[in-house]
C-alpha cells in the first residue's frame, strides 16, 4: 500500500509570532531542511506581509525574468478563482477545475528552491479546494515496489532521458533536463508538470526505445498523482505554505466558485492565495 509520510505536526506547523518573526522563520528554516513542508498559521494575510516574510527565507524570482520593475507585483503569482465575463477560458490557477501534481516552474532551466503560498480570504472562514502535496521521496518509495526487480532501470531511464515542456503558452525558453535528478546522497530531486502525459511524441527527446520509456513514465505518473500519498490541506486566511520545490510536487482539487451564506445566499468564492517562487538562500 502506498504510504504518504507528509504530514504537519509540531515539528513542522508554528504559528507566526509577530513579536518575534525571525525566531518563527528560523524554525520555518529548518524544518524546510527536514520536512520538505512547512505549516505557518497567523500571518498577517497582504501582499506586503507575504513578500517581506518571503524575502526573510529566501531570493523572491520575479515572475517574468525579462520585467526591470521591482513592484512586489512582480514577484506575487495570483492564484485567484476568476470567473471571465467575456467567456475566455481562465488560466488553470483561476479556474476552478483540478490542477494536477507539478512544481513550480518546470518549463524553466532555473527552478526554484522553494514555493510558498499564502491564503488571503479575509471575510471568508474557510476556502474550498484542498492544496495537495506529494513527496518526491514517496513516489520514489512506491514506483520501486511496483517496478519490482527492474526498479533500477526504470529510475536510470527517468533521470536520463531529456523531456522538453511541452505547453505552447510559455514564451521564455524551455527546459528539456530529464524528470528526474540523482544527487550524491541518493535522493532525487524532480521537475514535473500537469501536462507531462501530453504531446510525448515529440516532447520525449532523447529515449532509444521511446514505447518503453512511455510506459514507465505512464506509471510514475499514476503514483505521482494518486491520492493515496497526498497529503491535503485546507488553507486558511492567513496561513502560508512553504515547500521544497524540487521534492514536493503541489496541486489542487476542484473547487465550487460560489459558496451559500447562512441565509442560504449564494456568494462568489474567490478563494484567494498568493504564491511566491524563491531560491535558496544559502549557495
Ligand atoms: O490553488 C492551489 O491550491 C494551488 C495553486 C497552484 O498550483 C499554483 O499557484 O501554482
Ligand atoms: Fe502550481
Amino acid at each position: 500500500m502506498a504510504k504518504c509520510n507528509l504530514r504537519f505536526d509540531f515539528s513542522n506547523c508554528f504559528d507566526f509570532d509577530i513579536w518575534r518573526p525571525e525566531s518563527t522563520l528560523e524554525k520555518c528554516k529548518q524544518a524546510l531542511l527536514s520536512h520538505s513542508i512547512v505549516l505557518v498559521k497567523g500571518i498577517p494575510p497582504s501582499e506586503e506581509s507575504f513578500f517581506r516574510i518571503g524575502a526573510k527565507l529566501g531570493h523572491p524570482m520575479r515572475k517574468y525574468s525579462q520585467s526591470q520593475s521591482d513592484s512586489i507585483d512582480q514577484y506575487l503569482g495570483k492564484v485567484k478563482n476568476t470567473l471571465t465575463a467575456s467567456g475566455d477560458a481562465p488560466m488553470p490557477t483561476q479556474g476552478h477545475g483540478p490542477i494536477n501534481m507539478h512544481t513550480a516552474r518546470s518549463y524553466s532551466s532555473i527552478r526554484p528552491d522553494y514555493f510558498a503560498l499564502l491564503a488571503k480570504n479575509e471575510g471568508f472562514p474557510l476556502v474550498s479546494a484542498q492544496t495537495s502535496f506529494v513527496a518526491l521521496a514517496d513516489a520514489i518509495e512506491e514506483f520501486k515496489r511496483r517496478e519490482g526487480e527492474t526498479w533500477p532501470s526504470s529510475l536510470d531511464l527517468l533521470s536520463s532521458v531529456k523531456v522538453l515542456y511541452g505547453p505552447k503558452h510559455v514564451k521564455e525558453g524551455v527546459c528539456d533536463v530529464p524528470i528526474l535528478e540523482r544527487m550524491e546522497d541518493g535522493t532525487y530531486v524532480f521537475r514535473y508538470w500537469e501536462e507531462i502525459m501530453s504531446g510525448l511524441e515529440s516532447t520525449v527527446i532523447s529515449a532509444s526505445d521511446r514505447p518503453h520509456f512511455v510506459a514507465i513514465l505512464e506509471r510514475f505518473n499514476r503514483i505521482v498523482n494518486s491520492p493515496d500519498l497526498a497529503l491535503q490541506h485546507l488553507l486558511k486566511n492567513g496561513e502560508m505554505i512553504l515547500i521544497d520545490n524540487r521534492r514536493v510536487a503541489h496541486g489542487r482539487t476542484g473547487f465550487t466558485p460560489y459558496l451559500s451564506s447562512d441565509l442560504g445566499e449564494k456568494i462568489f468564492n474567490p478563494r484567494e492565495l498568493i504564491s511566491m517562487h524563491l531560491q535558496s538562500a544559502s549557495p
